[in-house]
């Protein structure tokens, strides 16, 4: 007899609901079907691929070289794909995704065009319900939250916006069919990693680009190009043994690293590596040397050589000064990397507006009107403001736990979990690449893959011990809040109003979200916590029935 039975409750209808089918959903459908669970996959977009199927705007790539941005779990898969660029693009990502979906078999367990409304706990027959937009309530015994870090498109607080009379866009929710801004007149406002690969590719279409800035980022140039056929071959050779010491990296990436500090070294020698690495391009910049994140003066120095190489691309003085980032350390924003990004700024076509000497007053019919009056006119805006991100989409889907408790409560003062898989008051609920774990400081797909394989084997074991139930304690997770914070502040990130810390949404906690310790590090401990009987979770205990 079942416990489900023993307690007199229905069985469930599925064993995990799995929300969203971009990487992380898609593996871990992959792994419970391994496992012989019953999986169903809720995805609110018409197809599998997540950030890939959404961010599609012009210019939108990958930061982290392809042969590393894509699953290792499977060899056959490594070998077969061919990606044709250094850093691949969203459509070539997209068509993997799809590729992969379609090789493991995995789109019969998706409802797509589903969006998940709610998910409830009943505490007396430990089972989620989780409802969606379509009608489904589906009683199940574990939900994975697989939706993302930026997965909420972030409009911003400017009023007017629906006053506009030309079209808008946001990167983050770009429309599947083409869009030409041929002989328009196009806002971009916003200059984050999104803004920073679109503008180059819009400029070169529109005929008149304006690019309102609030604060200026650092990017490094991405030298993207074809795959070179050689290190393709080199990767592939070797790929199950680069995957693994990729896996035990600070960012999950395999990089030429530097065992030396910025000022260990000769001007002369530092400004040669920043060359070195300026040439190589792309954001490994950031490991030019091992203590840029943590050391003010050592951080100046690369912030210093980014700044001397915007003033030497861009001709006029004003604009290179404005593009020139000087409020925060270098890398404790996202990095950017790009293509052709500053130089773009010397096109008769595109000019930048300063929002922080003129901010944007409202949105008007003709376009932009700034604070001193001044109305940019416009055919079309792109928003590339950003998301709420890593709790956004959590906390806005009405999730509620023991005693009714919801996930938008708990985390009001900043999110709370324990190793940034579970949160307590909510059993049997995981999140993968969830605040608390390396995510996006980290490559996604190898943090994703860590969490799935996590959870698929604390699954496995739950089921061969015959236990319905794992959560969080408190202690335990308030203990991994109070090291995340810690770790955090070792470092410079702190000292940047970024996403990172929930700055870019009025109202949101300032808590740094992300784990800082490193992926390698981060392994290791969950990997601990599984072998020591899953340290600071409360197992099985099922609740008992009430009278
Ligand atoms: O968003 P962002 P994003 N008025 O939040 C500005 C990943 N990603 O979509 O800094 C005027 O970084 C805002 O200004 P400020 C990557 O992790 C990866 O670009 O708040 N401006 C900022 O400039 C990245 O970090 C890749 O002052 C306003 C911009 O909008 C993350 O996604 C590519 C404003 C938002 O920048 C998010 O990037 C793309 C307002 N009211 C994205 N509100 C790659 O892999 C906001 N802004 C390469």
């Amino acid at each position: 007899m079942t416990q489900d039975q023993q307690r007199g409750a229905a069985p469930p209808d599925v064993d995990v609901v799995v929300v969203g089918a971009g990487f992380a959903g898609l593996y871990m459908l992959y792994r419970l079907r391994g496992l012989g669970l019953r999986a169903r996959a809720f995805e609110q977009a018409s197809g599998v691929g997540g950030t890939w199927w959404w961010n599609r705007y012009p210019g939108a790539r990958c930061d982290v070289e392809s042969m590393q941005y894509s699953y290792g779990f499977s060899d056959e898969l490594q070998q077969e794909w061919k990606w044709s660029e250094r850093f691949a693009s969203q459509p070539e990502i997209l068509r993997y995704a799809n590729h992969v979906a379609d090789r493991l078999d995995l789109r019969q367990y998706i409802s797509f065009s589903t969006r998940v409304q709610a998910a409830s706990w009943d505490e007396a027959t430990d089972l989620w319900t989780v409802r969606t937009d379509k009608g489904d309530a589906v009683r199940a015994r574990h939900v994975v939250m697989a939706t993302g870090c930026l997965s909420t498109a972030r409009l911003p607080e400017i009023e007017g916006i629906g006053s506009f009379g030309g079209r808008t866009y946001h990167t983050g929710q770009w429309p599947h069919e083409a869009v030409d801004f041929t002989g328009q007149r196009v806002a971009v406002i916003g200059t984050g990693s999104s803004a920073i690969q679109a503008i180059p590719v819009i400029a070169a279409q529109a005929a008149q680009l304006t690019v309102f800035q609030r604060t200026a980022n650092f990017s490094i140039p991405s030298h993207n190009a074809p795959m070179d056929e050689p290190y393709e071959q080199e990767w592939k050779s070797d790929y199950p043994a680069r995957r693994a010491k990729a896996r035990a990296q600070h960012t999950g990436i395999l990089r030429n690293l530097n065992d030396k500090g910025a000022l260990e070294v000769s001007e002369e020698e530092r400004r040669a590596e920043y060359e070195r690495r300026w040439a190589v391009g792309g954001t490994a910049f950031m490991v030019s040397f091992n203590d840029l994140v943590l050391n003010e003066e050592s951080n100046r120095t690369a912030a210093e050589f980014v700044r001397s190489k915007i003033r030497e691309i861009v001709k006029d003085a004003r604009t290179a000064e404005l593009l020139a980032p000087k409020d925060h350390p270098i890398g404790t924003k996202r990095i950017c990397a790009d293509t052709g990004y500053y130089e773009t700024f010397n096109r008769p076509n595109v000019s930048l507006v300063d929002l922080r000497s003129n901010p944007i007053e409202r949105i008007v019919p003709e376009g932009v009107k700034l604070a001193d009056g001044t109305v940019h006119a416009v055919d079309a805006i792109v928003f590339a403001t950003g998301f709420d991100a890593m709790t956004g989409t959590l906390t806005s889907m009405n999730i509620s736990g023991v005693g009714g408790e919801t996930l938008a409560e708990k985390w009001a003062a900043g999110p709370r979990t324990y190793l940034g898989l579970c949160s307590a008051g909510f059993p049997n609920l995981f999140m993968i690449t969830g605040p608390g774990s390396p995510s996006v400081l980290s490559n996604m797909i190898v943090s994703i893959e860590q969490h799935v394989d996590w959870i698929a084997q604390c699954l496995a074991e739950l089921r061969q011990k015959g236990l319905t139930r794992i959560e969080a304690e408190r202690e335990a997770e308030d203990k991994w809040v109070e090291h995340n914070n810690e770790v955090a502040h070792r470092t410079l990130y702190p000292r940047a109003g970024s996403w990172y810390m929930g700055a870019n949404v009025k109202g949101k906690p300032r808590v740094f979200m992300p784990y800082i310790g490193g992926v390698g590090t981060y392994r290791k401990i969950c990997d601990e916590v599984a072998a020591e009987s899953y340290r600071g979770f409360r197992l099985g205990e099922p609740a008992a029935v009430p009278a």
